[in-house]
C-alpha cells in the first residue's frame, strides 16, 4: 500500500496575523510578531501554518480584500520579511499554508479597475458584469454574505457587477481562461517561493450558475451558488500548479454549503482536485432564520453530522476538523461552559474533535482557551459582517440595538477576532500600542503565560493531543464508529486499526454521567487511559465535562 500523506498525522495552526502579535507597535499584528512565536508555536507541535491573507489590501474584509496578490502589505511587513519568517519556520519544521483568495478581488486590484473603466476594455470579461434586470432591478436576486443585495450598479457604465461579499470585493469571473491561468501563474510564483500550500477561500463558490439561479435567495446562505464546473477548475489548477512538483503541499478548500457526496468527489485523490475541504454543516446547526438567530444547541445533531461526515470520507477522501476559525465564535463559548467549566469543557472539546479521523485545525488562543467578547456597544466591533448586519437590522428591519447586539454577541466574527491574550501586561503583550479591536476584558485570568505555568493548561492538552497523532496511527488513520448516537449528553467513539481500538468518552454537560450501558466495551476495566482532563484515573461517573481516552 502506499504510504499515507503528510497531512494525515499533521495538526495545523491557523494564525490571523492582525490579531497575534504586533512587533512595532501600532497596533495590529505583523508578520515580526509571528516570527517572534514560533518558538511557541514549535513547543505547541504543530506541522503548519494556515496564515490568513497578508496581501496589499484596502482591509474592508481584513486582507480577505486583495489588491495585489504577489506583495505584502507594508501593515504585515514586506516581501523581505516573509521570506524571513518562511525560512525560520522551515528551520522548525512547520510549514507555510498561504490563504489563497481567488474567487473575488479587492475592487482597488488593477484587474477591477481596468475591468469596471469600459465595456470594451479588455479586462472587462473578468468579472461578471451584466445589463440591469427588468425595471433597472438587479440581475438576479442573490443577496451578499455582509447584506443587501450581491450585485452592485456602476455609474461609469451603468451595468452592475456581482459581489457575493462586501461590494469592495467583486468576483472573479473563473469561465473566462485568463482568469484562472493568472491565477495559476501566481500561485506558481508563491511555491516557487517556498510556500507549502493554500487554504483557499470560498473555493467552491468560483463555479456559478448566475443566468440559471433567480429569485430571492441569499447566494451564501446555506446554500452555495456552485455551479458544475467546479471540478473541471479545480483539476485544471491541479495540474497547472500542482501536479509537476515534489515536496509536501497541502491543499484545503473552504466550501459553504456542499454535501458529503461532492466532498468525496473533492477530496478523491485520484481526481486530482483538493487534499480535503471545509465543510460547514456542524456549525451550521444552531442557525435559525440566519446567522446573528442562534438556535438552542444540543449534542445529538453535532455528533450525528460529524459522525457522518466520517463515515462518508472513510474510504475515499479525507475530513478536516474544526470548531472555530476567524468566522467563527469561539469553541469553548459556544459549545463549552466559558464560566464554570472553562479548562474542563475546552479539553473535552479539544479532545473530542483531535480523535475523530481527520486533520485538525486549531485556532490561535483555541490552545489556551479563549472565549468570546461581549463589549457593550456596536462601537466597539470592527468586522464588517457585523457591522452591516447590525445596520442592516436596527434602521431597515427596525429590530432593537439591544437584541441585534445579543446577535452579535453569540456569532459575530469579532469574538474570535480580538487580540492574542500573551500575558497579564497591558493590552494582555499583544501591542504596545492600541490595538485595532480591544482586547477581551478576561485577559488578566486567561492567558498564555497564565495557562502554562497552570497544572491545568489548556495548552499542554493540546501538546498532548499532537503528539498522540504524530505517534499513534490508530489516532491518524483508525476507523471511526459513533457510539449511543442519541444519548443527549454522552460524546462517546471508538477507532480502530490492525486490531488497536481507542475509546473516547465525553460527558458534554454541567452533571456527573453514570458510566454504564450495554454500549460500554467488557475490556474497559482493565483498559489504559491513555488521556484525560481529570486528576485520577478515572471514577465510575464522568464528572462534569470530562473527557477521557483509553487503549482497550
Ligand atoms: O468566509 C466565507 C464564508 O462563507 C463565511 O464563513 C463568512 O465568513 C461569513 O461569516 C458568512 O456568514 C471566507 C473567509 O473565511 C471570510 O473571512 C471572508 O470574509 C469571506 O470568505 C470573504 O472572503
Ligand atoms: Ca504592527
Amino acid at each position: 500500500a502506499e504510504a499515507a500523506p503528510w497531512w494525515t498525522t499533521a495538526v495545523v495552526y491557523q494564525v490571523y496575523p492582525r490579531s497575534f502579535a504586533d512587533s512595532n507597535g501600532d497596533g495590529i499584528g505583523d508578520l515580526g510578531g509571528v516570527r517572534g512565536k514560533l518558538d511557541y508555536l514549535a513547543e505547541l507541535g504543530v506541522d503548519a501554518i494556515w496564515l490568513s491573507p497578508v496581501y496589499p489590501s484596502p482591509q474592508h474584509d481584513n486582507g480577505y480584500d486583495i489588491r495585489d496578490y504577489q506583495d505584502i502589505d507594508p501593515v504585515f511587513g514586506s516581501l523581505a520579511e516573509f521570506d524571513l519568517l518562511l525560512a525560520e519556520a522551515h528551520e522548525r519544521g512547520i510549514k507555510i499554508v498561504m490563504d489563497l483568495v481567488v474567487n473575488h478581488t479587492s475592487d482597488e486590484h488593477p484587474w477591477f479597475v481596468e475591468s469596471r473603466s469600459s465595456i470594451d476594455n479588455p479586462k472587462r470579461d473578468w468579472y461578471w458584469w451584466r445589463q440591469p434586470g427588468a425595471a433597472g432591478a438587479e440581475p438576479n436576486g442573490w443577496g451578499s454574505a455582509f447584506s443587501g443585495p450581491a450585485w452592485t450598479l456602476d455609474e461609469t457604465t451603468g451595468e452592475y457587477y456581482l459581489h457575493l461579499f462586501a461590494k469592495q470585493q467583486p468576483d472573479l469571473n473563473w469561465e473566462n481562461p485568463e482568469v484562472r491561468q493568472a491565477v495559476y501563474t501566481m500561485m506558481n510564483w508563491w511555491l516557487d517561493r517556498g510556500v507549502d500550500g493554500f487554504r483557499m477561500d470560498v473555493i467552491n463558490f468560483i463555479a456559478k450558475q448566475v443566468e440559471l439561479v433567480s429569485g430571492p435567495a441569499a447566494a451564501t446562505d446555506g446554500g452555495s451558488p456552485m455551479g458544475a464546473q467546479i471540478h473541471d477548475y479545480l483539476q485544471e489548477m491541479h495540474r497547472a500548479v500542482f501536479a509537476g512538483r515534489t515536496g509536501e503541499h497541502l491543499t484545503v478548500g473552504e466550501m459553504p454549503g456542499v454535501s458529503i457526496d461532492d466532498a468525496v468527489l473533492f477530496t478523491d485523490a485520484a481526481r486530482g482536485e483538493v487534499d480535503m475541504i471545509f465543510q460547514f454543516e456542524h456549525v451550521s446547526l444552531d442557525q435559525g432564520t440566519h446567522k446573528f438567530d442562534p438556535l438552542p444547541r444540543s449534542l445529538v445533531p453535532l455528533k450525528r453530522s460529524l459522525a457522518r461526515w466520517q463515515d462518508g470520507l472513510a474510504a475515499t477522501g479525507w475530513n478536516s476538523l474544526y470548531l472555530n476559525n476567524h468566522d467563527q465564535p469561539r469553541l469553548v463559548s459556544r459549545f463549552g461552559n466559558d464560566a464554570s467549566w472553562r479548562y474542563e469543557s475546552a479539553t473535552l472539546w479539544a479532545l473530542v474533535l483531535h480523535l475523530h479521523r481527520g486533520t485538525p485545525y486549531i485556532y490561535q488562543g483555541e490552545e489556551i482557551g479563549m472565549t468570546n467578547v461581549k463589549f457593550d456597544s456596536i462601537e466597539h466591533y470592527r468586522d464588517i459582517e457585523s457591522l452591516n448586519h447590525y445596520r442592516e437590522a436596527v434602521e431597515q428591519f427596525d429590530q432593537s440595538p439591544a437584541s441585534v447586539l445579543a446577535g452579535v454577541h453569540a456569532m459575530g466574527r469579532d469574538n474570535a477576532r480580538t487580540p492574542m491574550q500573551w500575558d497579564g501586561s497591558a493590552n494582555a503583550g499583544f501591542s504596545t500600542g492600541t490595538p485595532w479591536l480591544a482586547v477581551n476584558p478576561n485577559y488578566p485570568a486567561i492567558n498564555a503565560a497564565a495557562d502554562q505555568a497552570s497544572a491545568r493548561s489548556v495548552f499542554a492538552f493540546y501538546q498532548r493531543l499532537i503528539a498522540l497523532r504524530h505517534n499513534d496511527e490508530v489516532v491518524a488513520l483508525g476507523a471511526f464508529e459513533l457510539i449511543e448516537p442519541d444519548h443527549e449528553q454522552l460524546y462517546a467513539f471508538t477507532r480502530s486499526l490492525n486490531g488497536q481500538t481507542l475509546l473516547v468518552l465525553a460527558n458534554v454537560s454541567d452533571e456527573p454521567l453514570t458510566v454504564q450501558g450495554a454500549w460500554l466495551p467488557d475490556d474497559i476495566s482493565g483498559a489504559e487511559l491513555l488521556l484525560g482532563n481529570y486528576p485520577g484515573d478515572g471514577a465510575a461517573a464522568l464528572r462534569p465535562w470530562e473527557a477521557r481516552l483509553y487503549r482497550l
